[in-house]
């Protein structure tokens, strides 16, 4: 392979990226280096390539260091003759990749929540400021299911494998959250989608 993907496997934003490289053929050309890391451990290696600390980052064959995961999903979707992912202009583009900026505000929430009760010590605990980040997660559901189930269904691209990879968070971080009862479009849609090649070889560990 060509290119260097940091990686771990509980990661839903790496997850994007591994389902993109799964949609368009192009698994092969991307070689995994673990990285362990939280934000109060960082891994060394992934300092180096992004000084941010955080996953994914892409290294490529010249060396150079994409990240974060929207810029890697751009760059891998340019890097294919297959139907793109992200539509390339038009009124399409900008709302696909709105959809996908939602998704991905689901998971920046759902991630600080896993470092808020995982990493923070419990006397420390911000309880309304948990409520606050759940209420984004919930708000982002209800306009996924009130508004966007036709938009999802018609095409398997950046949005939808956005929230893909963001469902598929909740149900390992907050299995207790029973968003499938409150979001029977969505519950329906993720049953077919979690189903793709794709998802199942990415799946997050149990
Ligand atoms: N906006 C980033 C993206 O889309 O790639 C978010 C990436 C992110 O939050 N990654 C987490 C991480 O690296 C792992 S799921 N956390 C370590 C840290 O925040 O220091």
């Amino acid at each position: 392979s060509t290119m260097t993907l940091f990686h771990s496997p509980s990661s839903p934003f790496v997850r994007k990226v591994l389902v993109l490289l799964h949609e368009t053929g192009q698994s092969e050309r991307v070689a995994l280096q673990a990285a362990q890391l939280t934000p109060l451990s960082p891994d060394a290696g992934v300092v180096e390539s992004n000084p941010a600390g955080k996953i994914p980052a892409l290294r490529l064959a010249d060396g150079s260091v994409l990240h974060d995961s929207r810029v890697i999903l751009d760059y891998l979707d340019q890097q294919h003759v297959g139907a793109p992912l992200i539509p390339p202009s038009g009124s399409a583009r900008w709302r696909r990749l709105t959809l996908a900026s939602l998704a991905d505000a689901i998971l920046d929430a759902a991630v600080l929540m896993r470092y808020e009760t995982f990493l923070r010590p419990p006397e420390k605990r911000w309880d309304e400021w948990l409520a606050a980040q759940q209420e984004k997660i919930e708000r982002a559901l209800a306009y996924f299911e009130q508004d966007c189930l036709a938009e999802l269904s018609s095409h398997f691209d950046i949005a939808a494998l956005s929230l893909a990879c963001a469902l598929g968070y909740l149900d390992l971080r907050q299995p207790e959250l029973g968003w499938r009862e409150r979001y029977a479009g969505l519950a329906a849609w993720y049953a077919d989608v979690s189903q793709r090649p794709s998802m199942l070889a990415s799946m997050l560990p149990a």
